[in-house]
């Protein structure tokens, strides 16, 4: 057992990348945003709106000065952004049932039951990461702005993800290509509070741990055509899982008609496949079952090869690095 991998041999440690090897290296990752909230684009709907844009640069300094250990600051969400929050929710949950996966459907009335989810208040961020440290361990983290891939996956190998806190922009309540909090609320907690996506979230995380950057993109890949855009079959009808369908009532609504091709997901293909970023998916990989997706995603990934084995110590939240024999 290798304790501490930068004191592993010279050739080893240059070819290697860093990663965090304890769940505070992730404080690390909080100064290399690759973009940063305030700053929006000429083509974002709140590029105007400098009231917005104020707001969006008050969340990111909050996430900017998180450490591991913090608890994450209370917001007192406008009336204009719980109204955004209201058509959102209200939109969605009305789909659900019908356009969910189960484990989905399972787990949202214990979210409004534990954390207050509902159509006229915002959810607290540590409330949630509060229950979902008891459902499955994983904790949330506020994020000021995108990571890179890299950064993003290994914060899923300590079953920390990194959330956003603002809110989309109100004129354009159906689809934002960015993260927001709807989306990381509706779409990607309650799947985390699922013990065997946890487990498959968190796998992907460590086999990202010191991965070369073409790894890393097939990863990032894998995890967008999954965990943000995913399909599965239940009980015979398609059914949506991934948290970018899950949190957008427009792509939930065209991803489950017969506007997008749709094809059996299949890791090997799925992870040299592009897609675009700010638009609604073309193309939507299908599994034949939620465990089935998590099956093959995890045999994927345990063809790739390292110098070394990893193994997560959940008692001391370190990633032990092990020799390969
Ligand atoms: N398009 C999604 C939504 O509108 O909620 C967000 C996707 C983030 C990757
Ligand atoms: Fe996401």
């Amino acid at each position: 057992l290798v304790q501490d991998w930068n004191t592993k041999d010279k050739q080893n440690k240059d070819s290697v990348p860093w990663f965090p090897q304890k769940i505070s290296d992730i404080d690390q990752f909080a100064n290399r945003i690759l973009s940063y909230g305030a700053e929006l684009d000429c083509d974002h709907p709140g590029f105007k709106d400098q009231t917005y844009r104020e707001r969006r640069k008050f969340f990111a300094d909050i996430a900017f000065n998180f450490k591991h250990g913090d608890k994450i600051p209370t917001i007192d969400y406008t009336p204009e952004e719980i109204a955004t929050w209201r058509t959102v929710y209200n939109e969605l949950t009305v789909l659900y049932p019908k356009n969910a996966c189960q484990e989905f459907n399972y787990i949202f009335p214990l979210l409004q039951q534990n954390c207050g989810f509902g159509p006229d208040r915002i959810p607290q961020l540590q409330d949630v990461s509060d229950f979902l440290k008891d459902c499955t361990g994983y904790t949330i983290r506020p994020v000021a702005g995108l990571l890179s891939s890299r950064d993003f996956l290994a914060g899923l190998a300590f079953r920390v993800f990194h959330s956003t806190q603002y809110i989309r922009h109100h004129s354009a309540p159906k689809y934002t290509p960015e993260p927001d909090i709807c989306h990381e609320l509706l779409g990607h907690v309650p799947l985390f509070a699922d013990v065997e996506f946890a487990q498959f979230s968190q796998e992907i995380g460590l086999a990202s741990l010191g991965a070369p950057d073409d790894i890393i993109e097939k990863l990032a890949t894998l995890y967008w055509f999954t965990i943000e855009f995913g399909l599965c079959q239940q009980d015979g009808q398609v059914k949506a899982y991934g948290a970018g369908l899950l949190s957008s009532f427009g792509e939930l609504q065209y991803a489950l008609s017969d506007k997008p091709q749709v094809v059996d997901f299949d890791p090997a293909v799925c992870c040299i496949t592009k897609y675009p970023i700010t638009e609604y998916q073309p193309k939507y990989f299908l599994a034949e079952s939620f465990a089935s997706a998590k099956n093959k995603l995890k045999s994927w990934a345990s063809t790739i090869s390292r110098p070394f084995q990893i193994r997560y110590n959940a008692y001391t939240q370190r990633v032990e690095i092990l020799d390969k024999v």
